[in-house]
């Protein structure tokens, strides 16, 4: 029998062994299944669009391997106080003008301040008040934390997972797998749709790629969002240097994402600035269906707009429509029948619909 139904009931028992089973089909009926999954539950011509902007970047006390803004690496990023919100706005109002539909603040930090909360939920409110979805991802967050954020009017809290269970340690010592799986619960029961992903590239094995996906798939509610990361290797960090994944297993990476989590948005995110056209084409062939857009990630870069403009004018893609409700899992995103494909050049970029 296929491991794969492309419309039945979402899944939270997935075994390593069944995953690992996707992950060793001939590259091809993987791209198939994926691809049928995919069309099943989305309109693979859509494409959901995040800008990201740091609102706090560097100094941060963690050792994440990968991480540019980690204090204890020496990789010239320079720590910033967190931004007033002013700047915050005037730069999410460019973002939604250049097309985004959802602005994603992130700062270094191993978790909030409780005096922090009250200046992000106004950087929040505001943001929102642009029309915009919101998203914040500022480490480990306590229920109390995360209860205030969603009453500001946050939608989507970003915690990743990183990687698998087993391999977790080789890349992070300060804090706990568990910490994570414990900061997602506070997430989901304040109500806020939760984006969690990983990176893949960092070292760990096929076997530690499926134990991650398999835990991302397991958890009590898939994440609405999956930001799948390629490592951006920064000089300075101990990653640098990793020897660098096969494409074609990144492809499956992400194939095999969509597979185990068929409702949410499969995120193709840090990396593909260094990726080719046909790379990111194979991608969302994968079941991709969302991007970071915007030159900048948090402190390093990102395919310029027109680039992306360009490749979804190529590709017969368009941003995604989104319209307000209270359910998880996708449901606020709509067909975007009435979206013109972006032509590179064209401004506003990505117009959306009213
Ligand atoms: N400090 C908060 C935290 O760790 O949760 C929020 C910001 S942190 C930069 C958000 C995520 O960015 C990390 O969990 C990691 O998955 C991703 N990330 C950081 N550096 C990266 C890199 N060099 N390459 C790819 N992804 C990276
Ligand atoms: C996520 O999974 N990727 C984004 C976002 N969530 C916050 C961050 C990528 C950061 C890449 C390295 C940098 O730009 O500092
Ligand atoms: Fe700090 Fe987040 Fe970077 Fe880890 S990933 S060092 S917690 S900013």
């Amino acid at each position: 029998m296929s491991l794969v139904s492309a419309s039945g009931p979402l899944r939270h028992d997935w075994s390593r062994t069944e995953v690992e089973a996707l992950f060793a089909l001939p590259f091809p009926v993987l791209l198939h299944q994926a691809g049928e999954v995919h069309r099943t539950n989305f309109d693979p011509a859509e494409v959901q669009v995040s800008t990201l902007l740091s609102v706090k970047t560097g100094g941060c006390p963690e050792d994440c391997a990968y991480c540019p803004q980690a204090q204890r690496y020496h990789t010239g990023v320079e720590a910033t106080k967190l931004m007033e919100t002013e700047a915050v706005v005037e730069r999410a109002r460019a973002a939604k003008a250049a097309g985004a539909s959802r602005f994603c603040m992130g700062a270094a930090w191993r978790s909030p301040k409780d005096r922090d909360i009250p200046k992000v939920a106004d950087m929040i409110r505001e943001v929102k008040a642009l029309g915009l979805e919101t998203c914040a991802t500022l480490g480990m967050l306590s229920g109390e934390q995360a209860t205030a954020l969603k009453a500001a009017g946050l939608d989507y809290y970003n915690h990743n997972l990183d990687t698998s269970p087993e391999f977790y340690g080789d890349i992070i010592k300060t804090r706990e797998y568990q910490d994570r799986l414990d900061t997602l619960a506070h997430v989901r029961d304040a109500g806020m749709k939760t984006c969690c992903g990983g990176i893949v590239g960092m070292g760990e094995s096929r076997r530690e790629r499926a134990a991650f996906l398999q835990t991302l798939a397991n958890l009590p509610a898939h994440p609405d969002s999956v930001p799948i990361n390629r490592l951006v290797q920064v000089e300075g960090t101990p990653l640098h240097g990793t020897t660098e994944l096969d494409p074609f297993e990144f492809v499956r990476t992400i194939a095999v994402a969509r597979i185990l989590m068929p409702k949410s948005m499969v995120r193709l995110s840090a990396g593909r600035e260094s990726m080719s056209d046909e790379l990111q084409a194979l991608c969302f062939m994968a079941g991709a269906n969302s991007i970071f857009y915007g030159e900048k990630l948090l402190t390093t870069g990102n395919p310029d707009t027109e680039r992306d403009l360009a490749l979804f004018d190529r590709l017969g893609l368009r941003p995604m429509q989104v319209v307000e409700t209270t359910n998880t899992v996708h449901a606020d995103i709509i067909a975007a029948d009435t979206i013109e494909p972006p032509h590179a050049g064209d401004a506003p970029a990505c117009t959306r619909a009213a």
